[in-house]
């Protein structure tokens, strides 16, 4: 199978596109109402830096979902916040775009640091969409209105506390229910959730923490119905999961290992997944998510639209991007009153029946809620147009044997 092209989305355009005048970069402090465990660590807040982008008197917001620590995948905040003040806004502020490919275009050059360009990218189509005066799902292409959503579970101390929080969501009508396992804490938890649910929709993310070592434990879970299994090997692997997944019944899912259409052709092809979890601040932006989702379509491989505990903005984004014809599994996006005391939007979003419905505003639909916003902004900049790129302290222009 070829990778897709934007043939079958052709852009809406308007005259004179967007000029981007100025980027807000703030760091917030957002306090999780609740410790998280993974595999990886347990999370209790998380560190969000958030963009502003302003073009033609609008203003676009995106997300990253980077960690403080490499502890997911590679990028950090440090390091985002370093590429994006000290290079990427710099080059692209002052430069006009007439849809978000031309933007992307841009960004193409740059290797990796997906999660950085995504916060571009993403603030962009909010932007763009608020400038066709549409919600971000219409000119994505989604087809529906209101989106299924699971919920995901971290490391609960025993089996008989994850029945306890696994049943609260189930009364709520939440339509899957993931927990989170790691090596020595899986079958337990998956067992007692599956004899107190019989006929609940059960997975589990293991976010890396195994090897091909532990095939017989991966295999034992077999015995439980799970619609997938997540990520059980290396967060960079393809070539071990599709071993795996030869020894198993239970598909696996691909989270980590997804950064790219190309990548998830590469899974593909070699049978290392059979669900894919996407997630649109991981792989650069909606346009590389839109390919996935195009790739998958064409596999006959389903989708589902992951979270990395977002606040009400990046929420907003996955909300938008899971409306397209393929996520046909519950996604990860529950309410955001689960992880937040206060978000930094005025608007709830909040399941209802299983269901998340889909804000039908302008763009991501979503409005900040400034004094909330203000209150828990740690750091802030603005880099206007005309800014030089910059690395700190080092001299402005790259090392001299070197061409750009
Ligand atoms: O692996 O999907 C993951 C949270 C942080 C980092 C990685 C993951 C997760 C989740 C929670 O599973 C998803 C969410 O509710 O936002
Ligand atoms: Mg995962």
């Amino acid at each position: 199978m070829s990778l897709p092209t934007e043939a079958a989305h052709p852009p809406l355009t308007l005259p004179g596109g967007l000029t981007l005048e100025a980027a807000e970069l703030r760091v917030l402090d957002m306090p999780i109402r609740f410790a998280f465990e993974t595999s990886f660590g347990v999370m209790r807040r998380r560190y969000v830096p958030l963009l502003t982008l302003r073009a033609n008197g609008l203003e676009g917001y995106a997300e990253g979902v980077m960690d403080h620590l490499p502890l997911y995948r590679e990028e950090t905040v440090p390091g985002a916040l370093a590429l994006l003040e000290g290079q990427l806004l710099p080059r692209l502020l002052g430069q006009s775009f007439a849809t978000p490919e031309a933007l992307a275009l841009a960004l193409a050059p740059y290797r990796g640091n997906r999660m950085a360009r995504a916060m571009v990218e993403m603030a962009f189509w909010d932007l763009w969409a608020k400038h066709l005066g549409l919600p971000l799902w219409r000119v994505l292409g989604g087809v529906r209105t209101g989106i299924p959503v699971g919920v995901s579970l971290g490391i609960q101390p025993n089996a008989q506390a994850t029945v306890d929080l696994a049943a609260g969501f189930v009364v709520q009508g939440y339509r899957r229910v993931k927990l989170k396992i790691k090596p020595g804490w899986d079958e337990e938890p998956v067992r007692a959730v599956r004899e107190a649910f019989p006929g609940i929709q059960l997975t589990v993310d293991a976010n890396s923490a195994y090897t091909l070592a532990d095939t017989a434990a991966l295999q034992a879970l077999d015995a439980y119905g799970l619609k997938y299994i997540e990520q059980p090997l290396a967060f960079d692997d393809l070539v071990d999961h599709a071993d795996l997944q030869r020894r198993l019944r239970t598909p696996i899912c691909l989270d980590e290992s997804i950064t790219s259409v190309a990548d998830t052709r590469k899974a593909l092809t070699l049978g290392a997944a059979r669900v894919i979890n996407l997630k649109v601040g991981r792989v650069g932006g909606h346009l590389e998510a839109r390919r996935i989702h195009d790739l998958t379509l064409a596999f006959g491989v389903p989708l589902w639209c992951g979270g990395m505990v977002e606040t009400g903005v990046g929420r907003a984004h996955n909300i938008h991007l899971s409306t397209l014809e393929n996520f046909t599994l519950p996604g990860d996006t529950s309410s955001a009153s689960r992880y937040w005391e206060r978000d930094i939007i005025q608007e709830g979003l909040e399941v209802a029946g299983g269901v998340m419905p889909v804000p039908d505003g302008p763009g991501i639909g979503v409005t900040l809620d400034r004094a909330v916003l203000d209150r828990v902004t740690r750091q802030q900049t603005t880099v206007r147009a005309g800014a030089r790129p910059r690395i700190d302290d080092l001299p402005d222009q790259p090392p001299p044997d070197e061409v750009y």
